[in-house]
């Protein structure tokens, strides 16, 4: 029995190929590869609400099954390389692109290769990657560097590339806009998210006029990126060479989909902002502490986007008076258990104290 038919006989819901079947590269022949992804929480928070003056949710892409939005790209660009006959993929990553592919390609079957920068991919991705049995290569260099080299793997060999730069990726992360529009019956004014190699914020951007060019949405938001101060091209207009930020995800000094997403904020009327180490940690510590939603630091960037963009009036001046009528949508683009070591760097480690009574109620007041 196909791949195909087996998913959707199943109880338990359908991964994005099926749901939004008619809307991605996907045909009878297509071996649907999926882990049930998509389907994540889009969350009002009303202290957001408060301190920006409209309406805010986030997208909580954290709870996809390997913990990122690049499930979404993943389930489409593997299911198209198996059709094509391919029996492994490749891709160079910061970590997330490398826990999706291995996953997605172990269910497929398929052999898997992940070249990341040596000592700046977090734990928890590397665990995923290794445990899904990906062939890890860590690169004396950057994130830029291992990308060039596994472009130029696939271009001599069979094996599948599955970064960004594989358009497949772009039509399944496409899906998120889809849900946001479906739940909200509409497009936000504002959509904020991190950028990096700068394939998600193209891939919303499209999204989105797909779904107004079906009719489904009638007026587009404008798109908003925000990359980490120490790894922002398109910000200030020039590749940068050595980039560095405790955001190891979006630690990306040259971004592969630089142009279309350079277009998608033109034509949106949007921006790209940088905000700073700080401003990350500030809004991924307020994230988990206010609203309870843990996030790893790259995916905090959005949320200081906004932060950025309420302090200085810019939102103010964009929306104009009809502010509090209008609505943004934060993306979240991934899990904080991700990410231990950011996380307890960041707070105090707890003190043992004797198994008594006297003492916990001791240590509860103190
Ligand atoms: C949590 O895994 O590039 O702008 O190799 O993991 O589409 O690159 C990850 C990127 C944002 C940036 N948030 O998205 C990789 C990789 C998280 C990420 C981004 C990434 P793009």
């Amino acid at each position: 029995m196909s791949l195909t038919r087996t998913n959707a006989a199943r109880p338990g819901g359908q991964g994005l190929m099926e749901r939004y079947r008619r809307y991605l590269p996907v045909s009878k022949n297509t071996p649907v590869v999926s882990l049930n992804e998509g389907r994540t929480p889009l969350i009002y928070s009303e202290k957001l609400s408060r301190i920006a003056g409209l309406s805010v949710h986030l997208k909580y892409e954290g709870t996809n099954p390997t913990g990122s939005f690049k499930d979404r790209g993943m389930t489409v660009a593997v299911s198209k390389a198996k059709e094509k006959g391919a029996r492994a993929v490749i891709c160079a990553s910061t970590g997330n692109t490398s826990a999706s592919a291995a996953a997605y390609a172990a269910r497929a079957g398929m052999s898997c290769y992940v070249i990341l920068p040596e000592g700046a991919v977090a734990l928890g991705k590397l665990s995923q990657a290794m445990m899904c049995r990906a062939k890890v290569i860590p690169i004396r260099g950057n994130f830029d560097e291992a990308l060039a080299i596994v472009r130029e793997v696939s271009s001599r060999t069979k094996v599948a590339l599955v970064n960004s730069v594989n358009p497949d990726r772009i039509e399944g992360q496409k899906t998120g806009a889809f849900e946001i529009c479906d739940a909200m019956t509409c497009a936000p004014d504002f959509h904020l998210i991190p950028v990096g190699n700068a394939g998600n914020i193209t891939a919303y951007w499209k999204g989105y006029r797909d779904y107004a060019a079906a009719g489904r949405i009638r007026r587009l938001p404008r798109m908003m990126g925000f990359q980490a101060k120490g790894a922002s091209p398109m910000v200030s207009g020039k590749i940068f060479s050595k980039p560095q930020t405790i955001a190891t995800a979006i630690r990306i000094g040259n971004p592969a989909s630089w142009l279309s997403a350079d277009l998608a904020r033109s034509e949106s009327g949007g921006l790209i902002d940088a905000v700073t180490d700080p401003q990350i940690l500030a809004a991924y510590r307020w994230l988990a502490a206010e609203e309870g939603v843990f996030v790893e630091p790259a995916s905090a960037a959005s949320v200081a986007g906004l932060f950025k963009l309420v302090r200085s009036g810019q939102l103010k001046k964009i929306a104009g008076s009809a502010l509090s009528r209008k609505t943004a949508v934060c993306i979240l683009t991934g899990h904080g258990l991700k990410d231990p070591s950011t996380a307890l760097d960041c707070i105090r480690t707890p003190r043992p104290v004797p198994a008594r009574l006297d003492a916990v109620l001791k240590e509860m007041h103190s």
